[in-house]
């Protein structure tokens, strides 16, 4: 007799901060991917009391689709906060699989079965990767495309984290790997934060693997990406490694 396997309990962790039309576009797309893919699927808003009332428009959103959680905190505290928050949030429901993902529509909910089907094959971290076979980024210059990938460079060759594309936000995790992972002691912020994870996955001896996405860039807004950002990237990996010698 063949036994039918019980589907994982899937929940969604979005940080938001002044999102509210990007969300208000981007959860239709997941829920209509949860229906196809018969998916037993939550998502969790973690919003720093966005101006824009990005968590009102989630809690109307809520009302419809009966799935989603509002995670309101008191004000902009940081992106790496707000994911160690909401996994927190998502280990305390229970959940078997967890997904990181952006607001701003980067991120499409297309990859998300794939993404889940790498966990569902037993690995721990599975990354959204633009940098491996079927990965792009189609719409970055020049100057944007080698600022990111000598970023990952850099991060991959001083921590020896054998990926391509450590920087991505676009992730599932296994949630029994998560708690192995200990993340509340993660303390880094913007990109570094998802490098920190992947280091501290491998640290741990955790199984990472990557699929290929494409990346979109955000149509509404500046990217912050600068000079300073830059250089809190390259000090925080480097204090890493030193870490990792001692
Ligand atoms: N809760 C919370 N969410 C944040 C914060 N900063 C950014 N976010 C959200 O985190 C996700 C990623 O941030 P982005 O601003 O898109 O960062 P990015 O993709 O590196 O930069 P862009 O090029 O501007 O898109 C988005 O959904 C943001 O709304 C924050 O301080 N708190
Ligand atoms: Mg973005």
């Amino acid at each position: 007799m063949s036994k039918t396997k019980k589907s994982p309990f899937i929940i969604i962790v979005i940080p938001t901060y002044n999102e509210k039309e990007n969300l208000q576009n981007l959860i239709p797309k997941i829920e209509s991917i949860g229906k196809s893919e018969d998916f037993s699927l939550k998502i969790l808003v973690v919003d720093d009391a966005s101006p824009d009332g990005t968590a009102e428009a989630a809690e109307k959103m809520s009302k419809k689709y009966g799935n989603i959680y509002v995670l309101r905190r008191p004000g902009k505290l940081g992106i790496g906060s707000a994911y160690k928050d909401g996994f927190n949030k998502a280990l305390e429901m229970e959940c078997d699989i967890v997904v990181e993902m952006d607001a701003d529509l980067s991120h499409d909910p297309k990859y998300l079965p794939a993404l889940i089907r790498k966990i569902e094959e037993d690995n721990d971290l599975a990354i959204g990767s633009r940098y491996v076979l079927g990965g792009s980024v189609p719409e970055w210059p020049l100057r944007r495309r080698l600022t990111s990938k000598g970023a990952n460079f850099y991060a991959k060759t001083l921590l020896g984290l054998g990926t391509k594309d450590a920087t991505s936000g676009y992730r599932a995790f296994k949630a029994s790997a998560l708690k192995k992972a200990d993340f509340s002691t993660v303390k880094s912020e913007g990109y570094l934060f998802q490098v920190e994870m992947v280091h501290r996955f491998k640290e741990k001896g955790l199984k990472i693997v990557e699929t290929p996405i494409s990346f979109i860039d955000r149509r509404a807004g500046e990217s912050k990406l600068g000079v300073n950002e830059i250089f809190k990237f390259a000090t925080g990996v480097f204090s890493l490694f030193l870490r990792r010698l001692i």
